[in-house]
């Protein structure tokens, strides 16, 4: 069972609630539709369901979102910078300099997630990834349920283990 202590911030004597990020990048927004052969055929709303089952059994803040800008992901990270941990699956700005160093700039642990196995696409370019110099892991090929185990790490405080 996940230790929520070990998430929850001490703000000058006040506990604070932890929270988790889940940042999706480009093109998530279709998953189901997308090309299911690749990515499967749960649908994002689907992951953010199975994410806030985890989160609320141990009294963790979810913050779930999606964009299809390359900028505002840039913010997103931004914001999350100081949470209790980002899964972030950047899609395709897992290429992009900008969000390697929004994810440098962030104290957070970060755990990356892509639903295909990168390593074993057609396209061998889709396995050099930029964004996952700043991640302590990344879960590849595991479908949807990448989000979940990604979580599950970081509620469990693996994180620490591993920074
Ligand atoms: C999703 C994408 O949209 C691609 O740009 C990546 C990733 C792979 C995924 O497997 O989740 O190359």
């Amino acid at each position: 069972m996940p230790d929520k202590r070990a998430l929850q911030s001490n703000n000058g004597g006040k506990v604070a609630q932890a929270s988790i990020h889940v940042l999706n990048g480009p093109n998530l927004n279709l998953l189901g539709e997308r090309e299911p052969e690749i990515y499967g055929t749960a649908t994002l709303a689907d992951v953010e369901r199975a994410c806030r089952q985890l989160c609320e059994a141990v009294g963790v803040q979810l913050e779930f979102s999606q964009t299809n800008n390359e900028a505002e992901l840039v913010d997103q990270i931004q914001a999350a910078r100081a949470s209790a941990g980002i899964v972030i699956n950047p899609a395709g700005c897992s290429y992009s300099v900008p969000v390697l160093d929004a994810l440098k700039a962030c104290s957070a642990p970060i755990v990356e997630v892509h639903i295909s196995n990168i390593h074993a696409r057609s396209e061998a370019w889709r396995a050099e990834t930029l964004t996952t110099a700043a991640a302590i892991g990344v879960i590849s090929g595991l479908g949807v349920e990448g989000y979940g185990l990604a979580l599950q790490f970081l509620l469990k405080g693996g994180a620490g283990r591993n920074a």
